[in-house]
């Protein structure tokens, strides 16, 4: 008589155990934030914010009703080592990332209509790896900023050596696009991860009021570190000025909206223009 219930109770676990793989495997991570929370519904997500109104969910999206506001203001307290008011996913696994890895990433950055230049750059996403044990600092493999130029720039920043220093890093830098306040600029990148000659970056472009997806930056060699196996990528999004680490610039605060951030495996996955 308990044999029949246990094995239906086993099968019903084998089921069960199987069903997170599957959806690891084909699913796309996204951050759209339309349960109207900061978090958007992952609860480890983190936040890199001196005060209450650094990050707020706020009704100007992309698609959908919410996305989120990140905010700085010259003075504003450090937090971790800077001037910033940044989401980060350090505790999600499914956006980490390293070396021999391909991913897809999109997302969209509304500037108000008020942004002014400014003579020191804005970086507004971060794809950053973690410090292996034999290295004290470390910058991350690739980020976005806004230019003084007023261009949108990706920098690459790789490494072929162990343990890095300031030294060893290779630098390098791609103009986007024209910075557009008062617009929604979509962005997808193709990061094929690798600290020697197998990586390439693939990049693509649009605003909302002009859509039509244009190639941005196409890009072959090294474009992370080399890493221990246990040191992983994460990703940072919304506002850091590092200029105001040590002193004012010509602005005074910066605000700028991210929505729809998705980590996937192909362009339709990741697309931020696609509610
Ligand atoms: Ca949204
Ligand atoms: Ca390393």
């Amino acid at each position: 008589m308990s044999l029949k219930p246990m094995s239906v109770a086993m099968a019903a676990l084998t089921v069960v155990g199987l069903a997170p793989v599957n959806a690891h495997a084909s699913a796309a991570l996204r951050f759209g934030y339309e349960n109207g929370t900061k978090s958007s519904g992952q609860p480890k997500l983190g936040f890199n914010e001196c005060c209450q109104t650094s990050i707020q969910v706020d009704d100007l999206p992309r698609t959908g009703r919410y996305a989120i506001r990140s905010h700085l203001k010259y003075g504003d307290k450090m937090v971790a080592g800077g001037t910033r008011a940044e989401s980060h996913t350090l505790d999600i696994k499914d956006t980490h990332f390293r070396s021999g890895e391909t991913v897809y990433y999109g997302f969209s950055i509304y500037l108000a209509s008020t942004w002014q230049n400014d003579s020191r750059e804005d970086i507004v996403f971060q794809w950053k790896p973690w410090r292996d044990k034999c290295e004290t600092d470390k910058s991350p493999s690739a980020f976005l900023s806004v230019q003084p130029s007023g261009k949108w720039r990706l920098r690459v920043n790789s490494d072929g050596s162990p343990c890095s220093t300031a030294d060893t890093v290779h630098k390098t830098s791609f103009d986007l696009a024209e910075v557009k306040p008062g617009q929604w600029h979509d962005f997808v990148f193709k990061f094929k991860w690798s600290h020697d000659s197998q990586g390439s970056i693939d990049g693509w472009y649009q605003t909302h009021k002009n859509p039509g997806w244009r190639k941005v930056v196409t890009a072959t060699g090294p474009n992370t570190f080399n890493d221990d196996a246990t040191t992983q990528g994460y990703l940072k999004w919304g506002i850091y000025k590092p200029a105001w680490n040590t002193g004012p610039t010509e602005v005074e605060s910066r605000t700028v909206f991210h929505d729809n951030i998705t980590v996937g495996t192909s362009f339709s996955e990741v697309n931020p223009a696609a509610g």
